[in-house]
């Protein structure tokens, strides 16, 4: 045991009306919630990288977090991984998700960044083997060291693609040996600045061999987990390829991918893309690649991927009824790529941000559910299609502009405008939170 906890209670259920900090008020995870406990519903996973080693830096100024574990020692590592399973099981979440820079120290070169790395995974290994807690996901970060500042695969340096490739292929080993349940690509830098220096074809291939290659190691390794890809419409570069979902899918489909490849859909990435959280994960349903979500806020006023705990209810019951509507997480859960603002430095601001973010994700949950469950919404929708389902409506889909506009003539069809009655459906959710 570390003493970075020291005095924090293990967090448990105490209902709504409890007046203790330290306790869930909505998230119980043995309660049933639609045929399903609630863990299993959401299964919740810490991020290492917010919650261990991000220092609290801004634009204007450095870290502000000092925490005993930051150093690129192993001992560092290590006590860092001590403290990460201890907040992990302070919470009780049964997951967590890392990149190789988050829990390795960094190298002088892929030879050393690949022997830290295994020496980690052994320590890991023995940490989830102790507490039971389990891997989400794993990936690699290919954006922070300045090897990578133009890109990792889309950079005009084959080398920098080879090592990027080489660095994929290790955290899939690690993640596979931690038992992982999916492993993530997110675009980081694969983006540009300017076009007046960027080849964005070749980039763009460069981008879709090194995924048909992720691809191709996970079936040579057996790995029986999701690849997720997690869309940004930008930051760190001013434009990403990975701009959404449906870009995404276009990417998918090009090389040949659909089949293969899921979405790990993060809120502030949606918002940052002009569009609701909701939207994006209604996308992936309807296109059959929902997989994962990281779960967080933006400031609305900023601008930026401000990676805040999420804790706006309303949002996050709309987001739960599109998962829910896709048939809930199979391989993918509830990361909470999230960080504490940069003046909250102490321990306990570390546990009431998660313990905050995993209760509205519960309040979320069980709203969706019972908005489903009551099936109002459902009949709502289905009702404003109904004529699409009649032997007219039917027929119209499989005919041609000449016959059709026989048919308007002849039928003498002249449609009269239906409200959408969009308050009245937004009453109606509001009566479930
Ligand atoms: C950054 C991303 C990142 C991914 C993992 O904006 O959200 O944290 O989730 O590389
Ligand atoms: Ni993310
Ligand atoms: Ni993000």
């Amino acid at each position: 045991m570390t003493d970075f906890f020291k005095g924090i209670p293990l967090i448990k259920f105490e209902g709504p009306k409890s007046d203790n900090d330290f306790a869930f008020r909505h998230y119980d995870a043995e309660e049933v919630v639609m045929g399903k406990k609630m863990k299993d519903h959401l299964r919740f996973a810490a991020a290492y990288w917010h919650s261990f080693a991000w220092p609290g830096g801004d634009p204007f100024g450095g870290a502000t977090f000092e925490r005993p574990w930051f150093g690129d020692t192993i001992d560092a590592a290590k006590m860092k991984a001590d403290v990460a399973f201890e907040m992990f099981q302070i919470l009780g979440v049964p997951y967590y998700c890392f990149h190789d820079a988050d829990m390795r120290p960094e190298g002088a070169d892929f030879r050393e960044n690949t022997r830290n790395l295994e020496t980690m995974v052994d320590y890991l290994a023995e940490k989830q083997a102790a507490t039971g807690v389990k891997l989400l996901w794993g990936t690699a970060n290919l954006f922070s060291h300045r090897r990578f500042m133009s890109g990792a695969a889309t950079n005009p340096d084959p080398g920098v693609f080879a090592f990027s490739a080489a660095t994929i292929k290790t955290c899939m080993d690690a993640t596979i040996k931690l038992g992982g349940e999916n492993y993530v690509l997110w675009g980081g830098r694969e983006g540009y600045e300017t076009l007046l220096n960027t080849d964005m074809g070749r980039e763009r291939r460069q981008a879709g061999r090194m995924l048909q290659m992720v691809v191709d190691y996970k079936h040579k390794m057996g790995f029986k987990g999701a690849i997720l890809i997690e869309p940004k419409p930008q930051e760190p570069t001013k434009h990403q390829y990975d701009y959404d979902v449906a870009t995404v899918y276009g990417f998918l489909k090009e090389f040949g991918l659909e089949g293969e490849v899921q979405m790990n859909i993060e809120q502030g990435h949606a918002i940052l893309a002009g569009h609701s959280f909701e939207h994006e994960l209604a996308m992936a349903r309807e296109l059959g690649i929902f997989g994962s979500i990281d779960m967080n806020r933006n400031d609305y006023q900023s601008g930026w991927d401000t990676d805040q705990f999420p804790n706006n209810v309303p949002e996050m019951a709309l987001a739960y009824y599109e998962v829910l509507r896709a048939g809930g997480f199979k391989t993918g859960g509830t990361n909470f790529d999230a960080k504490l603002r940069r003046q909250s430095l102490d321990a306990e601001d570390l546990i009431l941000a998660h313990v905050g973010g995993m209760d509205a994700c519960a309040a979320g949950l069980k709203a969706a559910a019972a908005m489903l469950d009551d099936g109002k919404l459902e009949a709502a929708r289905d009702a404003r299609y109904a004529g699409w389902d009649t032997a007219d409506g039917k027929g119209l889909l499989s005919s041609d502009l000449n016959a059709i506009t026989a048919k308007v003539l002849n039928d003498q069809i002249n449609p009269a405008p239906r409200s959408g009655r969009q308050e009245r459906l937004e009453n109606l959710v509001n009566r479930y939170l």
